[in-house]
């Protein structure tokens, strides 16, 4: 495939809607992020095609219509920016719950067989140009072939309509519980490899400096692929008048690639926490929690939450992308 347009072109997003704005369960389209590093490609579905290569039997080249012979998968998940790489420990809580559609990446590989010594899948965009000073030639992520088996797509609708270009149209990858950045956007090739990919978005930005319990590198690097444990107050919003002695319903959303199993929420900056069961995951989406508070003392309250997610991990304090959020209230 020729390169195609970009437009806009160079660095592109839109920013997400604030955690007190998170009351719909499905995000709405016009609230969802956006987020194109060098651009966003204007790509035709007749020109657009798939190559498979690399660590396969047969390698293949897919038309836009070929994608019709496999079966239809709807996930529903949350989708997450993991927020700059030029600044990997900040927090931003980019964060949305979508409804993809497409095939499973999966039943195509079955098709052009997987060679044994293939361990990473290599997803490869259309768009090309600068980023942070630096020249890409394409957008390049990788994952762990093991993942394979869940529910990898190659998606052509969100929320029930085609992708639009900022999007990825006509098809993207979508890797439900790991970091939106891995997600590739107007995907043109996905490689069978033995080693990890090479490129700026796998070496250099979306792989995280390992630190020991101090605090300092270890040297070793992870990357950015599993969504931590994460939780926010959606309700009540930060600077919002309680009434003192009123029963008030605080809420929220806790999400994660494996389920949440506990949110503990704090009503005094953190010194305290009670324990709350969130509603069982669907699907791969976001899980609600909800906790009755009585405040019994008049002026400003630091409301917190932290999500424990099935294996023990939890949101820590600061220092993190899934660092723990908190909503300043006043009781009057
Ligand atoms: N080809 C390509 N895919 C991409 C990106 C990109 O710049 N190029 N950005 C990634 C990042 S960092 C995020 S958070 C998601 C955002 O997806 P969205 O814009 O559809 O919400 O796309 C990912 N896929
Ligand atoms: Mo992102």
């Amino acid at each position: 495939m020729m390169r195609p347009k970009l437009d806009p072109a160079g660095f592109h997003s839109r920013v997400s809607l604030a955690p007190h704005q998170l009351s719909s369960d499905v995000t709405p389209r016009e609230d969802l992020i956006v987020l194109c590093h060098v651009g966003v490609p204007r790509i035709e579905r007749l020109d657009w095609s798939l190559t498979v290569d690399g660590l396969v039997q047969k390698p293949a080249r897919l038309a836009f219509a070929d994608l019709s012979r496999f079966r239809q998968r709807h996930v529903s998940a949350i989708h997450e920016c993991a927020g700059s790489p030029l600044a990997p420990q900040e927090p931003k809580r980019r964060i949305t719950n979508v409804e993809w559609k497409g095939v499973l990446l999966a039943d195509l590989l079955e098709e052009c067989g997987l060679s044994a010594d293939a361990n990473y899948i290599w997803s490869i965009g259309a768009d090309y140009g600068e980023f942070a000073g630096v020249s890409i030639d394409e957008y390049v992520k990788d994952l762990p072939i093991e993942r394979l088996s869940d529910d990898v797509l190659i998606a052509t609708e969100l929320n029930g309509e085609p992708l639009t270009p900022e999007h990825g149209f006509p098809a993207r990858l979508v890797v439900p519980g790991f970091y939106g950045t891995n997600s590739v956007k107007w995907l043109t090739r996905v490689s069978l490899q033995k080693k990890r990919a090479q490129g700026p978005f796998t070496t250099r930005w979306y792989n995280d400096v390992v630190l020991d319990e101090h605090g300092r590198a270890t040297g070793q690097m992870k990357p950015v692929w599993n969504v931590a444990p994460e939780s926010v107050i959606v309700s009540p919003a930060p600077s919002a008048q309680l009434s003192i002695d009123q029963p008030c319903e605080v809420w929220g959303r806790a999400w994660g690639d494996t389920p949440i199993e506990v949110v503990e929420v704090s009503f005094d900056e953190g010194e305290t926490w009670m324990r709350t069961f969130p509603s069982t995951r669907l699907s791969r989406s976001w899980q609600r929690f909800s906790i009755e508070w009585k405040p019994r003392r008049k002026g400003i309250h630091q409301l917190m939450s932290r999500a424990w997610d099935s294996r023990g991990n939890v949101q820590p304090p600061k220092g993190a992308r899934n660092a723990i959020y908190s909503v300043q209230v006043e009781v009057v």
